[in-house]
């Protein structure tokens, strides 16, 4: 936090946000950040408390952010396209002392509270107009006096929790302080070249740490301008850029919206190449979309890998001609990396030439989180001796020490659009059905959202199997976010096992990317 006071006094009357046509200069939004701050205070919040965020991106929100650091408190965004479900977890796993919610969230909120009724006592700060209950406060009136003392910040204590599925059915809290996202912001961009006169145009979603943690931070601690986006419209970024926009970050998908509206509209490549820095992670770009990218718009887009625990840590060189498709580049600087084989030795082999290792990448360095807010079994698992953090992602080191990311450890860890679903959670929901007696959700590998979500089940009975696979889906939408709703299901008779009867979900995935299984996706 102290990072980021200093970089909003370098040149305070620089514009550091702009929103739905609004500006706000840096000193202009320190200011509005303080007055929340001491408003907060006002409330009674003890520094280390959880103030929960359910909103889509808008100034207010930043201000929310911001304000939350300056009074001590602990950030928590939660998905905006989660269900009551998924929220109460959140709600109840973080012990939120507040939630700021906005118009468009309320109904989700309601949700949970319908299923947790106790979650009804949680004092709410509203952006917009939502009908208010009484002790509910709106975010323009929490404000005090921007001159008070405020909390006493060090960069050790969190600053920030994002919720992130893990392996198991439920999300778990990935816990980062000032230090942990300042350090590994600062690599970033001094590594990418980063610059005060740069605009990054900001699709992202504000509740992971791609566009929350490097985008938001990043952009504020190098004096930047942000140009805030209420969600990805392929038109409205290159809008953006049309208006001086010169950095983008995005997950793959929104390359290939991007490729798919200049095919359109081929007038826009090259607004699109006015930009400076176009940037992709979260999940592997296609090295056919990377290549498409460069021949329309003239950027060769750098590729960088990261996670919720690790945040910034592999990346192609800013070098155009260094960017290569396929490979996320090299460690970061600030994190030492190792390939493991599965006896936890060092390079392992059986990369795809000879004396290439092949194995988990573990990482350690600036960026790690914490741990798991309140799961010390889980941060004890996650981490080896010596504070290294096993990533679960398997990947291959070439010659010249360029990383390519090959696979995952677990299967049931799936990335669709750049979201991260657990197939155990999906499972849960599904197999509540009556009409159930097996299931096994796995990601299937597709061009446009990187892995797309297939559910196999085993019915109890003879069942009619369209009237199944729209109940199930129908079953995903009412209880789990839109993204992770299966697009189809497969009703077979038995799931593939082996000798010992172990569930082998890659045979599922190469039968069903084989085509040699034909799921059932019936229209809603
Ligand atoms: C949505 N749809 C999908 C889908 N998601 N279909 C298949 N697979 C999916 N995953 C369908 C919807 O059902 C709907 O269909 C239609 O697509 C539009 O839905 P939407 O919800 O409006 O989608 P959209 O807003 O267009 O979302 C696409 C997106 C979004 C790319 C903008 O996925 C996104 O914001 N992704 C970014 C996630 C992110 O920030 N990840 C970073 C994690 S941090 P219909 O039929 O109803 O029209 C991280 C670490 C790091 O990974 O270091 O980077
Ligand atoms: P999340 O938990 O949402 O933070 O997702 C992190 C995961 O996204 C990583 O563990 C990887 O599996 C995946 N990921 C991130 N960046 C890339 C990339 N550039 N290429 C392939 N996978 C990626």
């Amino acid at each position: 936090m102290h990072a980021l006071l200093r970089a909003f006094r370098e040149r305070p009357s620089h514009t550091a946000l702009r929103a739905s046509g609004t500006s706000w200069s840096y000193s202009q939004l320190e200011t509005e950040a303080r007055r929340h701050a001491a408003g907060l205070m006002g409330l009674g919040l003890e520094p280390g408390a959880r103030v929960a965020v359910l909103a889509t991106p808008a100034a207010e929100v930043l201000v929310a952010l911001l304000g939350q650091y300056l009074a001590g408190l602990v950030h928590v965004p939660i998905n905006t396209r989660y269900r009551g479900r998924e929220i109460v977890h959140i709600l109840r796993d973080s012990g939120a002392a507040y939630i700021v919610v906005d118009d468009a969230c309320a109904d989700a909120l309601e949700e949970a509270c319908v299923i947790a009724p106790e979650l009804r006592a949680l004092p709410r700060i509203l952006i917009g107009d939502a009908a208010s209950r009484a002790g509910d406060r709106r975010l323009a009136e929490v404000q005090g006096d921007p001159g008070d003392a405020l909390a006493d910040l060090r960069d050790e204590d969190l600053s920030l929790m994002i919720y992130t599925s893990g392996t198991t059915g439920a999300s778990k809290g990935v816990a980062h302080t000032h230090a942990s996202v300042t350090r590994a912001v600062a690599a970033l961009i001094e590594l990418w070249r980063w610059r005060a006169d740069d605009a990054l145009v900001l699709a992202l979603p504000l509740f992971h740490v791609h566009g929350l943690a490097i985008g938001v931070h990043g952009a504020l601690l190098r004096g930047m301008t942000i140009e805030l986006q209420p969600g990805f419209d392929a038109a409205a970024v290159v809008d953006a850029i049309a208006r001086g926009g010169t950095i983008f970050m995005g997950v793959p998908t929104m390359y290939r919206r991007l490729l798919e509206h200049i095919g359109r509209v081929p007038g826009d490549a090259v607004v699109l190449g006015r930009a400076r820095l176009f940037t992709s992670g979260s999940a592997a770009l296609p090295a056919v979309d990377f290549e498409r990218f460069a021949a329309r718009t003239g950027h060769r887009i750098l590729e960088r890998y990261g996670m919720s625990e690790t945040l910034f840590t592999l990346s192609n060189p800013y070098a155009p001609e260094e960017r290569v498709p396929g490979s996320v580049g090299f460690a970061v600087p600030g994190f030492e990396v190792r390939v493991v084989d599965e006896d936890e030795r060092d390079d392992a082999t059986g990369g795809a030439r000879a004396g290439e290792p092949r194995g988990e990448l573990w990482v350690r360095g600036v960026g790690l989180m914490r741990e798991y807010w309140g799961d010390p079994d889980a941060t004890a698992r996650a981490f080896a001796d010596g504070g290294w953090f096993r990533t679960g992602d398997i990947v291959t080191r070439d010659q010249d020490g360029r990383f390519r990311i090959v696979g995952r450890s677990s299967v049931d860890i799936i990335k669709s659009g750049g979201f991260k679903i657990s197939a155990r959670e999906l499972e849960e929901v599904l197999l509540d059905h009556e009409d159930i007696a097996e299931v096994a959700v796995v990601g299937v590998p597709d061009l446009e959202w990187g892995q797309r979500i297939v559910a196999a089940v085993v019915p109890r009975a003879a069942v009619d199997p369209d009237a199944l696979a729209r109940a199930l889906i129908e079953r995903a939408r009412q209880q789990l976010a839109a993204y992770k709703q299966p697009r189809a299901v497969a009703v077979v008779d038995a799931l593939p096992r082996n000798a010992l009867g172990k569930l082998q979900k890659h045979v599922l995935i190469d039968a069903l990317a084989a085509g040699e299984l034909t799921p059932r996706a019936p229209g809603r």
